[in-house]
């Protein structure tokens, strides 16, 4: 028997794989875009939904707001003024004014010289507000010396004087766009929302304060013809008073037109 000698040698090597973490594949540059392209969509979705998603939209309604004056007359009154004493130089003519919101009056107020050769009279005139507070300033009222009279030598024509006097009392709203405070604010309360902010208080008896000053009497001899015509009119050569007359007491106040756009 042939023996051979047996060699043990170790098993022929197999080859194994050993598995390894490597690099990641690289991508191409499309991969970026597109994940970008997509990423921005989303975004866009989502601000879409958070504009569109919110309740409703909630339309205000618009309301054009103009501003109407009225006013209302007082016709003429008068009274008859005197020197002599202070309940005779003062009155003060009485003037109820039922509503809110004045933001101007008018006087007109006129007196002739009841002796038409005197010297001028002058008159103090103010305006009182319900709170007996002075408006603006005191006016003076005073004529201009009668005139001779062309076709009577001697006498004279004395001329009707009347002042016109403008008192500011507040300034008028403007026009203006208002939006409702809701969806179903309505005309109605539009209105009372605003005047409640605009509302004056003027409501109340107001007063025009007139004082005499002084009747002017006849001339000193400086103006002779005149000084005789009116010692003819007044043989005293006194001028005592005059009746004055309130001939227009206006008040105008502002309300407001609420109107749908
Ligand atoms: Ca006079």
């Amino acid at each position: 028997m042939d023996r051979r000698s047996v060699v043990i040698a170790p098993p022929p090597k197999v080859a194994s794989h050993v598995l390894r973490a490597g690099p990641p594949k690289p991508r191409g540059p499309w991969v970026d875009t597109a994940t970008g392209v997509l990423g921005a969509l989303l975004l866009l979705v989502a601000s879409l939904m958070v504009v569109g998603l919110p309740e409703r939209d909630i339309i205000l309604p618009q309301y054009e707001v103009s501003t109407t004056q009225n006013s209302f007359n007082y016709t003429s009154v008068a009274h008859e003024f005197m020197e002599g004493s202070e309940t005779g130089r003062r009155y003060e003519f009485p003037f109820e004014v039922p509503v809110d919101n004045v933001v101007a009056i008018k006087i007109n107020i006129g007196f002739t010289d009841d002796i038409a050769s005197s010297d001028p009279d002058r008159f103090f005139i103010e305006l009182r507000d319900p709170e007996g507070q002075i408006v603006e300033k005191q006016e003076i009222l005073s004529n201009e010396i009668g005139q001779a009279d062309r076709n009577n030598t001697g006498n004279y024509l004395a001329k009707p004087v009347v002042g016109e006097y403008n008192f500011p009392v507040s300034s008028l709203p403007q026009d203006q766009i208002v939006t409702g405070l809701n969806e179903t604010e309505s005309e109605t309360q539009v209105y009372s929302r605003l005047m409640a902010g605009l509302t004056r208080p003027t409501a109340g008896i107001w007063t025009v304060r007139i004082t005499l000053d002084n009747a002017g009497d006849c001339p000193l001899p400086t103006d002779p013809q005149r000084g005789l015509a009116c010692r003819v009119e007044s043989s005293s050569g006194q001028d005592t008073g005059n009746t004055l007359a309130v001939e227009l007491f206006r008040y105008t106040y502002f309300d407001l037109k609420v109107s749908p756009v």
